[in-house]
């Protein structure tokens, strides 16, 4: 018996040292320290020897067993390290290549013109307000001191929905909304952008839907200089502290005196060149005392309060400040365009 043992022993460590794979060696655990291995077999047939023997015996094939299994886990150990040898020879990361770039969006150039304007109006006490682009007859015209009949509601056309409902042609209908809300009492001092809608055949010059930001200024003692002021200070912020302002007279009817304003240019600086036509001077924006029907159809005593208004045209601005000479550029959305207009 002692033989036998000694026999399985040899024969065991043989087959681990052959194993090539964890696979094998566990073949080789089962196949000898298992359940139905040779040596529980061996240990079967103890019953037959002599109350010296036994011992002896059980102890030997204690130390076979325990041989082989501390030989298997060497070999295990072996096994396991040549396999991550083997994986991190195979699976090499060169953590020096460099990384695949990232593409990072940007603003769209209407988005940061928006925000710039934003921001230098809060920075003035304003707060930004918007409203629907669908709206009603009342808020876009009949508010705004353009009764139905009216030959200015020729001045732009209009896409109606129904007779009542129509996509806004300004983003005044915000403002008549605001003033609407208040109970006829103020300060007013807010920003409307947004999108508008005209008939227009869309050209280099014009879209049917364009961007507004539109302003009002609602108080006790508000007057033209106020207005003429508050220009100012955006011109400078928005073109440099260089640039002057003109205001001629002009007509809407919502306001009453109605302003055209003009910037210097700031190519030439008021000589005269092929941006600003040879005058020197470039139309920015409408502007104006709020009429004082306007202000009674929203609820306010126009003998006490008074407000100024004006319209900027976001696609305007932008064209002057980027020298954008086709609005349809903001609209196509080609790549070329706006990766001109990251920010780094
Ligand atoms: C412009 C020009 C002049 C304007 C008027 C109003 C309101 F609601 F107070 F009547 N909002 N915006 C206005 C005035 C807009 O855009 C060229």
């Amino acid at each position: 018996m002692k033989e036998r043992l000694q026999e399985l022993q040899q024969e065991a460590i043989v087959k681990i040292d052959d194993s090539k794979d964890l696979k094998a060696l566990n073949d080789v655990r089962v196949a000898y320290l298992g359940k139905k291995g040779p040596i529980t077999e061996v240990l079967r047939g103890m019953g037959k020897l002599s109350a010296e023997e036994r011992p002896v015996m059980g102890a030997l094939a204690n130390e076979v067993r325990e041989a082989i299994a501390s030989k298997i886990e060497e070999k295990q150990a072996a096994l396991e390290a040549e396999e991550i040898n083997r994986k991190l020879a195979s699976e090499t990361i060169d953590v020096t290549l460099p990384g695949r770039p990232v593409k990072v969006g940007t603003h769209h150039p209407l988005t940061s013109v928006i925000e710039e304007v934003e921001d230098l109006f809060l920075g003035m006490g304003y707060e930004v307000a918007e409203g629907p682009e669908v709206e009603q007859d009342y808020y876009n015209f009949e508010a705004l001191n353009l009764p139905k009949g009216h030959p200015a509601r020729d001045m732009q056309d209009t896409f109606y929905i129904t007779e009542e409902t129509l996509l806004r042609t300004h983003t005044s209908t915000v403002q008549a909304r605001v003033m609407n809300g208040n109970e006829g009492k103020g300060p007013i001092k807010i920003i409307c952008p947004g999108k508008v809608y005209r008939r227009d055949d869309d050209d280099a010059t014009h879209s049917h839907q364009f961007m507004q930001i539109e302003g009002l200024v609602v108080d006790e003692n508000i007057r033209m200089s106020d207005l003429k002021g508050t220009l100012e200070v955006f011109v400078k912020k928005m073109f440099g502290a260089e640039r002057e302002i003109r205001l001629r007279p002009s007509f809407f009817p919502f306001t009453e005196p109605s302003v055209e304003v003009d910037v210097s240019c700031a190519k030439c600086g008021g000589k005269g060149c092929n941006v600003c036509k040879q005058t020197g001077w470039i139309e920015i924006l409408g502007a104006g005392m709020v009429h004082p029907n306007v202000l009674e159809m929203a609820g306010y005593d126009s003998k006490k309060y008074r407000g100024f208004a004006f319209g900027i045209g976001v696609e305007r601005i932008a064209m002057l400040k980027h020298g954008v000479d086709d609005i349809r550029h903001f609209y196509t959305n080609d790549a070329r365009f706006l990766n001109q207009f990251k920010q780094v």
